[in-house]
């Protein structure tokens, strides 16, 4: 791939006693701040910023803060805080669910807001994209809220003209939080990512009906021009479109490692034949159970080395049947 790209973009989880340092290093050049677990005392922050209601499990608080290797142009409108640095542009709004509002609706205008918004912009591409909100595997009006969810987001993507398929949908993850809004925050690029899928399972927007009336919305990774970043969706326990090993951490953890394995195979030829052992992905691992952290953190540290760079988050899974689910960014050095 050839890259006419200039601006970079960073990722680092940050602990509280860290956060100011590492942010005045970044004056000028930070797209977003993320906070999860304890909510983070008021700021006037000059960049946009959020919190999610999810405990971190071993800390009080971790933030998840991108930054920009060029400076970045700041925006406030349609409720989406936004950053940019001529290349991507990083978003973040707040869905509120008004009384009697379904999911589904709250979610097409908070989707339909971004795609308007990322469209004047100039930023397009979705190219990643997070979801959280609470009860994500509640039934509200015979619906599970996951599900109402999915109908939302799709019929966004249909609604402004977004081609569901290979070549458009972002990398993503839904999870559900202890309260609050639905916050959802994205990365949009003035180019197009290479989408990528996984030979192990069904693409997701071609799930059979079981799991809903309308399909999730999502590449498995999205690989996108700045500086290589591989962006690798939640991950799951998931072979085919089925569920495998419900009820064992041990083995649900193995099978996502080698999902997120696969994935990185399949991206290696196109990051310049980067070797997959060679891709240091950071990891955000979400645990439906505190009391698995012992194993799933053993078992990523046999797969990735003890130095591999995780934080692990408390967080309903999008199905029932899965008791864990992983993401991942990896920097790829190499150029083709
Ligand atoms: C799966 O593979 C597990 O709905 O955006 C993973 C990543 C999952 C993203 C989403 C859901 C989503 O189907 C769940």
């Amino acid at each position: 791939m050839k890259h006419a790209t200039t601006a970079s973009v960073g990722l680092a989880y940050v602990g509280p006693e860290a956060l100011d340092a590492y942010l005045a290093q970044f004056k000028g050049r930070v797209l977003g701040v993320v906070a999860f677990g304890k909510k983070p005392a008021a700021s006037q922050a000059d960049y946009p910023a959020t919190w999610v209601d999810m405990p971190v499990l071993g800390a009080d608080s971790v933030f998840e803060v991108w930054t920009s290797s060029e400076p970045v142009t700041l925006g406030h409108e349609s409720g989406i805080a936004s950053a940019h640095n001529g290349e991507v542009l990083f978003g973040c709004v707040e869905v509120q669910q008004t009384a009697g509002e379904s999911v589904e609706s709250a979610t097409f205008r908070a989707y339909s807001g971004i795609f308007d918004f990322i469209d004047r912009a100039g930023y397009s591409n979705l190219l990643r994209i997070w979801n959280y909100f609470p009860g994500i595997n509640t039934n509200e009006s015979g619906l599970e809220r996951y599900r109402s969810f999915n109908i939302g987001r799709h019929e966004a993507f249909v609604a402004k003209g977004r081609v569901i398929g290979e070549k458009s949908v972002p990398a993503a993850c839904a999870l559900g939080s202890s309260n609050g809004p639905m916050i959802v925050y994205f990365l949009a690029g003035r180019q197009a990512g290479r989408p990528i899928e996984n030979p192990r399972q069904t693409s997701a927007y071609n799930y059979p009906e079981e799991f809903g009336p309308r399909s999730p919305t999502f590449s498995r990774a999205m690989l996108a021009g700045f500086e290589h970043k591989l962006f690798i969706s939640g991950t799951a326990s998931i072979v085919g479109h089925k569920t495998l090993h419900a009820g064992d951490i041990a083995k649900q953890t193995r099978e996502t490692l080698a999902n997120i394995r696969a994935l990185l195979e399949q991206a290696s030829p196109a990051v310049g034949g980067e070797a997959s052992r060679d891709l240091h992905p950071l990891l955000k691992v979400y645990l439906k159970h505190a009391e698995h952290l012992a194993t799933v953190r053993a078992q990523i540290a046999e797969e990735f080395g003890t130095e591999v760079q995780a934080i692990y988050l408390q967080a309903d899974i999008c199905r029932t049947d899965l008791l864990l689910e992983i993401e991942g960014v990896c920097t790829c050095r190499n150029e083709k």
